[in-house]
């Protein structure tokens, strides 16, 4: 009988396989991973339903209840959305989902000057409890477990959610759901805040409050790593500031007296699930391994306090505009990542996520991905089916290890609210979100249909869109006739007591309740705290160096250096562009890789201040005296804001200055904005060199292809 083949044995056999090749992978975690794990590289991770959790909060977790296929859903007015969930449940889905438009998102009421281009956009307008009725009408909510994607405007949501159950005779008591509440990661990487971070701190607190006395069924916050991961963070990043946002929110919940075990049940988590497929099984069990140390070190006593239960959706940025029938493919492989790593609940993206709003086509394979995997595949039949992998353990570990370090340097700033403040996870996430573009753009990462394999033509898919006008004069009259038959000197005096109480120590969701009965707006409510609170503005602030470094050597980099130096020789001064954030969508990763980017290039660079109007757009552009003016639109704004910027510098006498638009974009609205007079349009997966090469040639420099 032979001995057994030690690990020793593998490796000479490897060397020898390879000739002896490195096969260890970097990952842009900091960390490598080895071609083989073996029992030597992991431990016994324990047993699902008992601590850290690190297998399932559960001890029979699907087996005994499979997730919950919770698909994030709003578009255009109330009356659509709910018509839209109503069919997406009675075909499979089990529980909802709300995004509001970033009107609501921002406290403004549809009929605001600001939110012109916004109105029903990116998800449902809500102005009033009567939109809120409609968006819930023949919705039972005391069954039905609702989920609300709010942050800014999260008091007066929450409020006409509490109303509208109320006049369907639900009381707050029965109501399950969660609402995302969590304004830490605005600041850092979403932005949909309204006030500056102290009062939003208290309105959270003020929230966990209300919920944990009031709504024992209802999860208080969804602290969120998604956006996070979608804004670049690698998995380390995602999990660190996540946790480290978690136990900010349960110390300074603690600080105002609650008792931790009063609340922390009805805390819950939100990741982001990309393409790196063993990584995201692994971060799932980081997570609840991490989540259960912090709990116990805070002074928890229930078990239930410790337990990290999630929402997880696959990954937006991983969807190409280019052959996008493989985001179909991407899909399935991250919902079956969030399931291995045992998620609570999921959202899986429509195809054309990436360009559009669903259609009810995309949505229905979307939601059909999940159904699939939970009734055709067995993946439901055994609790954490990959525990025990040696490279899942080892994973699993490493992660945790490596998050606590970064925890760490936060916990020495002096935690998140701290940290956020000083920029740094922001800036640590812009840097691994521009090495991340840099490893795409040379090909490095691969992307199918973009990078390598694409396609000599696009077939164009059908998209959505939303008659932004015509849902945006039904809010308008909505809002007219609720002001009309309110009693208003209620609703003022409930509106006054609103703003008195953000000045003392009144509970805003309470007192915000009483608004809401009086038939108070949500921008009225929003207002009524803006008076005491302040609007928080801020401008993105990109980092540098990371393409120059990364492209040293790139000869078409080089290429493109040399023309914008020809260019300044010519001008005398370098090309100056500005990089716009007009509307309310607060999504600047794509702004800000263009920013660092040309920057890089020798441009100079103007970023503009997130949320403007096309009108002070134009200003900045006129003061600054740019050359070209790139429009970032994530969120469906595109064909109201861009032409009326192109008008107004028509308008000024200054049509020389160039415009191009970037973001999310339907390939079916090119020729509409070409026509309106933009110049270059980019979509997902550009690359931004050719970004480069291309304002060159538009700055009349004659680039080589
Ligand atoms: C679960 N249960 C079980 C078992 N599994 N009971 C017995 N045996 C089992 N095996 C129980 C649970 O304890 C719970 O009851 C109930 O069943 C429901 O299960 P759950 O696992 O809590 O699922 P859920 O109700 O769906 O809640 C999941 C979350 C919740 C994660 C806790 O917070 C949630 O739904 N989050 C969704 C967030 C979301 O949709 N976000 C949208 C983001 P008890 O409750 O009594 O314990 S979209 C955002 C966009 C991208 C944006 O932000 O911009």
């Amino acid at each position: 009988m032979t001995d057994k083949p030690t690990v020793s044995d593998w490796q000479a056999l490897a060397d020898k396989e390879s000739k002896g090749r490195d096969l260890t992978k970097d990952m842009p975690e900091g960390f490598q991973v080895k071609p083989l794990y073996t029992a030597e590289d992991s431990s016994d991770p324990g047993l699902p339903g008992f601590a850290p959790f690190t297998r399932g909060v559960k001890a029979t977790m699907y087996a005994g209840r499979p997730w919950t296929i919770r698909q994030y859903a709003g578009f255009s007015t109330a009356e659509e959305s709910n018509a839209f969930y109503r069919r997406n449940l009675e075909a499979g889905q089990k529980g909802l989902s709300v995004a509001f438009d970033l009107a609501t998102h921002r406290g403004y009421d549809s009929d605001h000057p600001r939110v012109v281009g916004d109105v029903g956009k990116a998800g449902v307008a809500i102005d009033t409890v009567e939109d809120m009725q409609i968006l819930f009408d023949q919705i039972p909510l005391d069954t039905m477990s609702v989920s609300m994607t709010m942050n800014g405007a999260v008091i007066p949501v929450l409020a006409f959610y509490i109303v509208a159950g109320e006049e369907q005779g639900v009381s707050p008591e029965q109501l399950s759901g969660t609402i995302q509440n969590d304004i830490l990661k605005e600041f850092m990487v979403r932005n949909t805040y309204i006030y500056p971070p102290a009062p939003s701190m208290r309105i959270i607190s003020d929230i966990i409050g209300y919920t944990s006395a009031n709504m024992p069924k209802f999860n208080s916050i969804s602290i969120s790593g998604y956006h996070m991961h979608e804004a670049g963070a690698t998995a380390v990043q995602e999990l660190a500031f996540t946790i480290a946002d978690g136990k900010e929110y349960v110390k300074s919940a603690m600080e105002t007296g609650l008792d931790i075990d009063a609340f922390a049940g009805r805390l819950s988590f939100f990741f982001g699930i990309g393409m790196n497929f063993f990584m995201e099984i692994a971060k799932l069990r980081a997570a609840r391994t991490l989540w259960y140390k912090v709990m116990d070190d805070l002074g928890a006593k229930s078990e239930r306090s410790k337990m990290l239960r999630t929402h997880c959706q696959t990954s937006g940025v991983s969807l190409q505009e280019q052959d996008p029938y493989n985001n179909v493919i991407r899909t399935t492989v991250e919902a079956m990542a969030a399931t291995l790593g045992g998620t609570q609940s999921l959202h899986t993206n429509a195809l054309d996520e990436a360009i559009a709003l669903p259609t009810d086509f995309s949505a229905r394979i979307a939601r059909n991905t999940q159904l699939v995997l939970q009734e055709e595949t067995g993946i439901t039949n055994v609790v954490d089916p990959l525990g025990g992998s040696y490279y899942i353990e080892a994973l699993t570990a490493k992660l945790v290890e490596e998050a606590e370090v970064l925890m760490a340097e936060v916990d020495t700033l002096g935690g998140m609210t701290i940290a956020v403040d000083s920029g740094m996870p922001k800036q640590r996430i812009e840097e691994a979100a521009a090495a991340k573009q840099t490893r795409i753009d040379k090909a490095e990462d691969v992307i199918v249909g973009v990078n390598k394999y694409r396609l000599a033509e696009e077939e164009q898919i059908e998209t959505l869109e939303v008659d932004n006008h015509k849902v945006r004069t039904g809010q308008i009259a909505r809002l007219k006739k609720n002001r009309e038959s309110r009693d208003e000197a209620a609703c003022q005096a409930a509106l006054k007591a609103l703003t008195e109480g953000a000045k003392s120590d009144g509970n805003m969701l309470a007192l915000a309740v009483d608004a809401a009965r009086q038939r108070a707006t949500l921008g009225e409510i929003s207002s009524a705290m803006e008076e005491v609170f302040g609007r928080y503005d801020t401008t993105p602030k990109p980092v540098t160096g990371i393409y120059k470094s990364a492209y040293e050597f790139d000869k078409r980099w080089a290429q493109v250096l040399e023309g914008v130096d020809a260019v300044e020789r010519r001008l005398g001064r370098k090309p100056k562009i500005m990089v716009a954030k007009m509307g309310q969508d607060g999504h600047d990763r794509g702004a800000n890789v263009i920013a660092s980017a040309f920057t890089d290039m020798g441009f100079e660079v103007i970023s503009g201040p997130l949320f403007q109007t096309p009108d002070e757009t134009l200003k900045m552009a006129l003061e600054h005296e740019v050359d070209a003016i790139g429009a970032s639109s994530l969120a469906a704004g595109h064909k109201t804001l861009i032409p009326e910027l192109i008008d107004l510098l028509k308008g000024a006498g200054r049509a020389d200055i160039k415009v191009v638009a970037g973001g999310v974009i339907p390939p079916q609205d090119y020729d509409f904005l070409r026509e309106a007079g933009v110049q270059g349009i980019y979509g997902p997966g550009s690359n931004v060199v050719e970004c480069g090469a291309d304002m060159l040639r538009l700055l009349g420099h004659n680039m080589p292809p």
